[in-house]
């Protein structure tokens, strides 16, 4: 490839690692991770924010269905990190190529690249510095993180059908233009990618464990390691964090709204039937695990207050203030048998920073929906 930087002499790039089989080897690992990310990321944001009546259609079951789809998100995210940092080293030179600018086409296809890798290194990184919660930006995470996901699989697209012919040629092992295969890679080759496939293994096992319980020793640079935290289980926001003390709650009841609205003791429902289930709490940040808990079915508390079976509701945290004060579960939720108001958690009453005296629980969920503090169910 012949290139002129911005200034000075023109000069003759020559390393072959920088040509287009070793972009298209790295892109297809890139692609890969970049749209197994994407779909379960989406997945994540309809579960978070299903519009309108899709939330009754929400499935409540596999009960581990969040914790494989949203570990899967963050695993897949974390290995595009230095799959990226490769594909760009590998075609880095392009962006001297010379002249800057042959036709309008040239043009608008330069401009569809910066538009991936502008949106590919956003996404990468707000992604990565949300999972240790720090959030060094003035716009809001969750929105900007979605939106710019979209721009990115647009800018995909775009990238794949302009590149087209050399993805072919790779998939038929094709020499572009001839109908010959091409020679072996030579060891140079061969070791660049090892050495890319041992970094994004690498960062990959150091990380998953957040989520994969059994590789949790493992695990060095996973934010929050599942072990760590009151009752085995990592806190998010503490009590503190939500101003909730136990002196806040002297008085504590359970107000349940419905056709048939009744109030109770902590005491009163203690001595409702309990129920014990074994679910995960997967945080949207990509760590999770799987705890006992025990407690009152939320479809009997429904039930109590004249709901129908069909019947969704609302929680309503004591917590004075935040994102996640007031949540809302469809159908599928409200009435799976596997879905309490828990009390307890891994045979302990619950601890004031895992919600005490009450909390949501539910399979197939999102932590940032298993309301804690729960001061209030509202039949809808
Ligand atoms: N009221 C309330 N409930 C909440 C939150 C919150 O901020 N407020 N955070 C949620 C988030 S993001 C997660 S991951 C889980 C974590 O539960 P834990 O702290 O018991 O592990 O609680 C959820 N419940
Ligand atoms: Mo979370």
């Amino acid at each position: 490839m012949r290139l002129t930087p911005f200034s000075g002499p023109p000069l003759t790039f020559t390393a072959r690692l920088h040509d287009a089989r070793t972009a298209t080897v790295i892109g297809r690992l890139l692609g890969l991770a970049v749209v197994v990310c994407f779909a379960t990321g989406l997945l994540s944001h309809l579960l978070q924010h299903p519009p309108g009546r899709l939330a009754d259609l929400l499935p409540s079951r596999p009960s581990w269905g969040y914790r494989f789809t949203q570990g899967l998100h963050v695993a897949s995210g974390t290995a595009a990190i230095p799959l990226l940092a490769a594909k760009l080293w590998a075609v880095y030179p392009r962006l001297f190529a010379w002249p800057p600018v042959r036709s309008v086409r040239h043009a608008l296809e330069r401009l569809s690249v910066a538009v991936l890798v502008a949106a590919g290194i956003f996404e990468l990184v707000t992604g990565l510095l949300n999972t240790f919660q720090w959030y060094p930006w003035a716009f809001s995470f969750v929105p900007a993180h979605h939106a710019v996901g979209w721009l990115l699989m647009g800018a995909l697209l775009l990238h794949l059908a302009v590149q087209w012919p050399r993805i072919r040629d790779h998939f038929t092992r094709r020499s572009p233009g001839t109908l010959a295969l091409p020679a072996a890679d030579g060891p140079d080759r061969r070791q660049l990618l090892a050495a890319v496939a041992a970094g994004a293994g690498a960062v990959t096992l150091t990380t998953v464990g957040q989520s994969v319980t059994p590789l949790g020793p493992l695990e060095l640079f996973g934010p929050r390691s599942p072990a760590h935290g009151p009752q085995g289980l990592p806190v998010n926001r503490t009590a503190a964090a939500a101003r909730v003390t136990v002196a806040s709650l002297t008085g504590w009841r359970l107000a349940v709204a419905g056709p048939r609205p009744y109030v109770l003791t902590l005491e009163e429902l203690r001595r409702m039937r309990q129920h014990e289930v074994t679910l995960p709490l997967a945080c949207v940040e990509g760590w999770s695990t799987s705890a006992r808990w025990t407690g009152v079915r939320v479809r009997d508390l429904l039930e109590l207050a004249g709901a129908g079976p069909g019947a969704r509701c609302r929680v309503v945290s004591v917590e004075a203030a935040g994102a996640y004060r007031v949540t809302e579960m469809g159908r599928a939720y409200a009435q799976d048998p596997l879905t309490l108001l828990a009390l307890g958690l891994n045979g302990e009453v619950l601890s004031l920073d895992h919600g005490y005296p009450a909390r949501i629980i539910a399979p197939n969920r999102p932590g940032v929906l298993q309301t804690k503090w729960v001061g209030r169910l509202e039949v809808l």
